[in-house]
């Protein structure tokens, strides 16, 4: 690596690794990493896998290349020995934020393992220019900003793939960039993501704002851009079929490439729809198939073959049905596709429940899937039943050989040997190396349980992240926090079922507990990371209340020794890998049967956090791995809390208006300390929004929760049995590295 990166920085600077700058020592250090993915040997198989998405949430990769090309240890000596440190010139890369949340993320990791396990499979999306937007916080509210990574030197490759993608009115054509993905100890993959050349960042205004109908110089500026009013949801569309277009055309072009005769295609391709975003990918194919001379019969037939669908949600607003109208203003030549698709399922079934144009002429992307797709997976164990038994039932008694679960994983790359590399390396010393490719070797940590030693240096590597994290709050919002304080940590998208309005009730009752003279043994310090759709008005106020309680508190002096609440801004994967191995306490506390899955508690798990969940997700899979003595579960189960859906049988006002300790949680919202700080507009509506409606059932498991939460308080200040459970939790996270979800992927649906 010396020897490299001496060359590149000369070649393209004339400087030495000495004299260098640390955005020129990043710059050839990207270069060096590139060349040497290049030489790499290419992942290959009998079906090569195509894994579409509208997201892929892949963070910043020079330390990840770097770890999975065995060139980490090396390049950081290298480093140091001419005085820098590999950490402070990771500071210059710029996250692509290509990515909402869990979905995008679990993309990112699955490519990772795909490449680790040798299988050959690409990903294929779009090259947001400017991803989701910045984040930043202003008057305790949101505000969006343009989010641009793409410069002089990025990841990216140009290639000379190039294709027309026709809409209604005028024809897009493409040029294809890729991302190395090398796997760790193996071979290599791509992704690829498309992108047109007359994209314009000047249109951009105000934050966020840019003319939604100039799709030429618009199409590829942002992931899903706003879609609250029709212009938005048809730049999704054309942003949807753009992607898969062009994954289409990538495929048969390849294909042909390899001379295999299309009837076949389906024994050498097979094409992952990662949620419904890519589902149009299904009437496109066989709409090129037919053009190429396929009879209908045959086309959907290949297709049905080699298409799988991955269902991420049940939440019914992000279950895409898009009305017949938007489709013909924009892709008016896939409709008699849709409507044959929709006539043979009326042909066959008897049951308007599973049709694909609705009533309202609207048409059911999942449909898509589930009736022209081989396979349909939710994402962890009570997910997938819960498709089978209740939201996709009538799909399950049609078709109960496609339904399978495989539950999320992780990619322990990331999300231990970088973000926590003293643990990884002590896990190392300790079990040996071996963890790395086979995580279910961690459990050989259960045999330290009892090891006096072993807990006090996993208190110590946690008590050092700790510090790290107080100074990177330091470093970046001016914060302090006390690193003795138990650190409980809430970091996910913002959104009502993730229910962050519960835990900052937990605030509020810790605030008013303190000012009553009931101080917790130690500081307590709650930290939030959260980005809110920019229409999503009930987001929006939760993030208002918390930041204004975030100054509430800093500004009382009897509270703020003991009590700490700090909103991260711009939570992200970057910050995602500082937050993590610093955390006590993990914040998992959806209502039962909303979260799919979740990864996040997986990632607290694997670097010694305990979880505060529900049963709901994949909290369940942790809670059955690790035993009741090692997590804090709380709260209404799903099946109560889907029959309350059914029978209309909650109602939150009866909570608050019988319950005087629910009643003066809630009211603090909108008391005079709060609305003194805040803006009464933002505090009332949501004060309402929880006392009339509490569509996620808060106020139902609020008092459970803050109970559970002291009680976790309470055994904390146990040490020795808390490394324990830190032990345990990091012992039993094997299961969820995305190499095992990956091979069960492969094994039973991707067959490559
Ligand atoms: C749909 C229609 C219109 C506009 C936007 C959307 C939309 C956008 C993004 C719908 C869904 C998403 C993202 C969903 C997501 O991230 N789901 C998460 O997936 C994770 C990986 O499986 C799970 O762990 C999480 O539980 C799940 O919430």
């Amino acid at each position: 690596m010396e020897q490299a990166l001496e060359m590149m920085l000369q070649q393209k600077f004339g400087k030495s690794i000495q004299d260098a700058s640390k955005e020129e020592i990043y710059t050839a250090l990207l270069y060096v990493t590139k060349e040497k993915m290049q030489g790499m040997k290419r992942n290959e198989g009998n079906r090569k896998l195509y894994y579409i998405s509208a997201e892929f949430l892949i963070g910043k990769l020079l330390s990840n290349n770097l770890i999975n090309l065995g060139l980490f240890e090396e390049t950081r000596e290298v480093l140091e020995k001419h005085g820098h440190s590999l950490t402070e010139i990771e500071e210059i890369e710029l996250e692509p934020s290509l990515g909402n949340g869990g979905l995008g993320r679990l993309a990112a990791c699955f490519l990772d393992s795909i490449a680790t396990l040798g299988l050959e499979g690409d990903g294929v999306g779009l090259n947001y220019h400017d991803g989701l937007f910045l984040q930043k916080f202003h008057d305790n509210k949101q505000q969006e900003e343009k989010n641009p990574w793409i410069t002089a030197d990025s990841w990216l490759n140009k290639t000379d793939v190039s294709f027309e993608v026709p809409f209604k009115d005028f024809t897009l054509t493409s040029t294809m960039y890729d991302i190395d993905v090398p796997g760790y100890n193996s071979g290599c993959n791509k992704l690829h993501l498309f992108d047109i050349d007359t994209i314009d960042e000047s249109i951009i205004h105000d934050g966020i704002q840019f003319d939604k109908e100039d799709i030429r110089k618009n199409l590829t500026l942002f992931l899903y851009p706003d879609d609250s009013d029709e212009k938005g949801q048809l730049l999704r569309i054309y942003q949807q079929y753009f992607m898969v277009s062009n994954a289409a055309q990538l495929i048969l072009k390849e294909a042909e490439a390899k001379g295999i005769n299309l009837y076949h295609l389906h024994e050498h391709v097979c094409i992952q729809i990662n949620d419904t975003h890519p589902t149009m990918v299904i009437p496109e194919l066989i709409r090129l198939l037919t053009a190429r001379g396929f009879n209908i019969d045959t086309a959907i037939d290949v297709v049905r073959k080699t298409c799988a669908y991955t269902n991420h949600t049940i939440l019914a607003e992000a279950l895409e049905k898009w009305p017949i109208y938007y489709l013909e203003k924009v892709v008016p030549h896939l409709l008699p596709i849709i409507r044959e698709l929709d006539a043979r399922v009326r042909r066959d079934f008897h049951d308007e429940r599973v049709y694909i144009i609705d009533k309202q002429d609207r048409v059911h992307m999942a449909h898509i899937d589930i009736h022209y797709g081989y396979a349909v997976n939710g994402v962890a164990a009570l997910h997938t039943e819960i498709l089978k038994e209740s939201e996709l039932k009538p799909f399950y008694d049609i078709y109960p050989a496609k339904f399978n679960n495989k539950t999320n994983g992780i990619t322990f790359r990331r999300w231990l040997v970088h973000c926590n590399h003293s643990l990884a390396e002590y896990l190392k010393e300790l079990i040996g190396p071996g963890y790395m490719e086979n995580a279910d070797e961690l459990e050989k940590l259960l045999a330290y349980k009892d090891d006096e030693a072993v807990l006090g240096k996993l208190k110590e590597i946690k008590k050092n992240a700790k510090v790290e994290l107080k100074n990177y709050l330091k470093m970046t919002q001016n914060v302090d926090i006390d690193e003795n304080g138990v650190f409980d940590i809430q970091i996910k998208r913002l959104h009502e079922y993730k229910r962050q309005q519960m835990n900052a009730l937990y605030a509020i009752y810790k605030y008013k507990e303190i000012k009553k003279g009931n101080l917790p043994k130690r500081p307590i310090t709650m930290i939030f990371g959260a980005k809110a759709a920019p229409a999503y008005t009930i987001a929006k106020d939760i993030i208002h209340l918390l930041l204004c309680l975030q100054q509430l508190i800093d500004n009382d002096p009897q509270v703020s020794p003991y009590l700490k609440l700090v909103m991260v801004e711009n939570y992200n994967v970057t910050k995602a890998e500082k937050l993590i191995p610093a955390c006590d306490i993990s914040e998992q506390i959806s209502l039962a049967s909303k979260e799919a899955s979740g990864t996040g508690n997986m990632k607290f798990m694997l670097n010694g956090a305990v979880t505060l969940g529900t049963e709901d997700g994949a909290n369940v899979e942790i809670h059955q791995l690790v035993g009741d003595e090692n997590i804090y579960i709380f709260g209404e189960k799903s099946e109560n809390v889907i029959k309350l859906y059914e029978t209309n049988g909650y109602c939150s006002a009866d909570i608050y208006d019988n319950d005087p300790m629910v009643e003066e949680l809630v009211d603090f919202i909108i008391s005079k300390d709060l609305i003194r700080i805040g803006d009464p507009v933002n505090l009332g509506r949501l004060y309402k929004e929880l006392v009339s409606k509490d569509w996620f059932m808060t106020l139902l498991d609020v008092k459970d929760y803050i109970k559970t939460k002291e009680q976790m308080l309470e055994d904390y200040e146990d040490e020795t049995a808390w490394a324990k459970k830190m032990l345990v939790n990091i012992a039993k996270a094997g299961f969820f590295s995305s190499d095992r979800t990956i091979a069960e992927y492969n094994r039973d649906i991707w067959h490559l």
